[in-house]
């Protein structure tokens, strides 16, 4: 098979990459990563020496890709499928790639900060950095509200880049700091995102791993 992904099915990260090959039933061959084992990181670091997941490759083409976002470009260009994940239109990329990083910095990253501080040894906790993140949560929620009153996915009608980017972002984030009794726009976009195939088969398969979830 000629794409291979390095993922691993929890990874947040790595389902944002799952729903846009699944949105386009795009064929990989799936290569699971385990951070916490010194050979499997120590390979996938060869590929990556950054160590994030995840990593596509293809060898048809003889290209490693890293970066979610990059990886969701690639395909778009060379394996095209139902689903446009990245507008034609310039205007209309360019603005896909804004909501795309804005779930990214304003969601995904803060997420990540107050998950990974309940990982950390006690006397490493950073408080105050746990602290920020969930005030730039609250403004992002606040403006997902407002900007999802009017539409059904990030960029309207059409399920986009920006969709694989929120939905595992959401996911998590409602876990460290639920937003139903105060966002009801983004709990409505979170219930859509939920029931759209690919992000519910991606939840599926991480069902055997929320174990390892830090409460
Ligand atoms: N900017 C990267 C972020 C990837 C990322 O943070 N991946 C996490 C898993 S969700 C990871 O590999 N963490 C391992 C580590 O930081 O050591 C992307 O968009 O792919």
């Amino acid at each position: 098979m000629t794409l291979k992904l390095f993922f691993h099915p929890l990874a947040s990260f790595c389902q944002k990459v799952l729903i846009a090959l699944y949105e386009n039933d795009t064929p990989f061959e799936p290569h699971i990563v385990d951070l916490a084992d010194a050979r499997s990181a120590e390979d996938f670091k060869k590929m990556w020496p950054i160590g994030k997941m995840p990593v596509l490759r293809d060898d048809a083409k003889d290209r490693t890709v890293p970066e979610s976002s990059i990886i969701i470009e690639y395909l778009a260009q060379h394996y095209p499928g139902r689903t446009q994940l990245l507008p034609r239109d310039a205007d209309l990329a360019r603005q896909t790639r804004l909501r795309d990083r804005f779930y990214d910095f304003y969601v995904h990253e803060p997420m990540q900060k107050i998950v990974l501080d309940r990982l950390r040894p006690q006397a490493k906790n950073d408080p105050y950095g746990v602290e920020q993140a969930k005030s730039l949560l609250a403004t992002a929620y606040g403006m997902i509200d407002q900007e999802m009153a009017a539409k059904t996915w990030a960029m309207g009608d059409d399920f986009s880049m920006a969709d694989c980017a929120a939905a595992p972002a959401l996911f998590y984030a409602n876990e460290v700091m639920p937003f139903a009794d105060t966002h009801k726009t983004v709990a409505r976009y979170f219930d859509r995102l939920m029931k759209r195939p690919s992000f519910a088969r991606a939840v599926k398969e991480a069902q055997p791993y929320f174990a390892l979830f830090p409460k």
